[in-house]
């Protein structure tokens, strides 16, 4: 199976709302797992599924050092937040940008898991960081919306280039068909 692709930042798409999982069933399980793979693969540390143009409640962590325990969070809500904490935040859909971003210390997680059942978890650092990162995108939003307006413009503009720049070279990689006259 090919890896999912992943939105890039301004991509509109990234701003859609996602919507409940109302059955967890084998193809949200199968979603969950061909997400963990594209998140392994990037490599990142967590991936909401409206980064794959998905625009369901479904988000896959892990920040463990092994890469071997991956956590399937669906229909997310965070119950209570404890303290603050500042860190640099970057972003798959934002490549190769990093910026501090405030976030709580310490969330108290409900969700659902891949086999259907509800469980509760608390988490702090960079867990904790990375399950509100995701939680946003699930509402559309992206860590560079927390930045100045000048800081994300010139994220942007350089974003765009790049995603214009790869266009250009797909084209030229291109081989012409040979014409029937
Ligand atoms: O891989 C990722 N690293 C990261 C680092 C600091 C704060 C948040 C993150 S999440 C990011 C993967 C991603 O974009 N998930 O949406
Ligand atoms: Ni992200």
């Amino acid at each position: 199976m090919a890896l999912l692709e992943i939105l890039e930042f301004p991509d509109p798409r990234l701003r859609t709302t996602a919507k409940p999982v109302k059955n967890v069933d084998g193809k949200i399980a199968d979603l969950a797992d061909q997400m963990q793979e594209a998140m392994y693969a990037a490599p990142g540390i967590g991936l909401a599924a409206t980064q794959v143009n998905v625009h369901l409640e479904l988000i896959v962590v892990d920040v463990s050092e092994d890469k071997d325990s991956p956590i399937v969070l669906i229909n997310p809500s965070i119950i209570s937040t404890e303290g603050e904490f500042e860190s640099s935040e970057g972003c798959l859909s934002v490549p190769g940008f990093f910026e501090p971003v405030n976030r709580a210390e310490i969330i108290s997680v409900e969700a659902i898991n891949r086999a259907g059942d509800p469980f509760t978890m608390e988490a702090s650092g960079l867990l904790a960081v990375c399950i509100q990162h995701e939680m946003d995108h699930l509402k559309g939003k992206l860590f560079v919306d927390y930045l100045s307006s000048t800081k994300r413009q010139m994220i942007r503009k350089k974003l765009l280039k790049q995603q214009k720049q790869r266009l250009s070279l797909i084209h030229i990689s291109e081989p012409t068909r040979p014409r029937l006259i």
